[in-house]
């Protein structure tokens, strides 16, 4: 090829990357080449908001009561979840050992109310006694909150976070938290410290974890044996 031949060549080659057709090095299509986010990023905050707190400060001199969660004494940290993660118990059916509430319904511990009213207070009978909701399908599950009570400090015994995939919780059982720790429920001794309703609820750490149903086990509280609901929530999404 001449020389001629070469520079012609080259400046049609020249002309064509001009008009954005290219000759032999292709720019990236839209999005190529840049960074992929990492998982990390995709985390957000879970939309969790508060009831009005009751009290101020947390207290910790309850009598003979040990092992009892140091205040943090400050706001609990946001909790972090996948964007999109959400409260997945809202209006979802619950079921109790306690079928008919002393006082309230079990509806209401779904139904978004968490103030520490009396209108708002499900009180099921006393010892041992545990709710069910049932998400109605599996869910990755990343946290649960429960607010039992939070009008007065109180600690609830023998606290016990389950998840299954069936209502009867026989298959696929897995404990997300329990504080009995002379395992008077007969679910194992638990291991996690008891702790100090407030208005922030206790959040239980699910891990991502897949499940349909969530149960919630309590024994009475420092004050007397009845066991109390305001709210459950479950933050999670169907399954990707
Ligand atoms: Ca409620
Ligand atoms: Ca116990």
């Amino acid at each position: 090829m001449s020389g001629y031949r070469m520079k012609l060549l080259a400046a049609i080659c020249c002309a064509t990357a001009f008009l954005g057709v290219g000759c032999s090095k292709k720019e990236p299509a839209s999005g190529q080449g840049k960074p992929a986010p990492s998982a990390q990023s995709d985390l957000v905050p879970i939309p969790l908001t508060l009831p009005k707190p009751m009290f101020v400060g947390t207290p910790t001199n309850f009598e003979g009561i040990t092992d009892i969660e140091p205040p943090l004494g400050k706001a609990r940290p946001p909790f972090l979840a996948p964007k999109g993660v959400k409260n997945v118990a809202l209006g979802k059916p619950v079921t109790s050992s306690t079928p008919d509430p002393i006082i309230g319904r079990l509806s209401m511990i779904t139904d978004g109310d968490k103030e520490a009213t009396d209108a708002s207070l499900v009180e099921l009978d006393p010892f041992l006694q545990h709710v069910t909701i049932d998400l109605q399908e599996p869910h990755q599950i990343y946290a649960i909150v429960v607010w039992h009570y939070h009008k007065q400090p109180r600690v609830y015994f023998d606290v016990i976070a389950q998840v299954a995939d069936d209502p009867d919780f026989i298959t696929n059982v897995r404990t997300l938290f329990n504080n009995d720790r002379d395992n008077s429920a007969g679910l194992g001794v638990g291991t996690d410290k008891h702790y100090t309703e407030t208005n922030e609820g206790k959040l239980i750490d699910a891990k991502g974890v897949i499940a349909r149903y969530v149960r919630l086990y309590s024994r009475g509280n420092n004050a007397n044996d009845q066991n109390h609901y305001l709210e459950v929530e479950v933050y999670g999404r169907p399954i990707p």
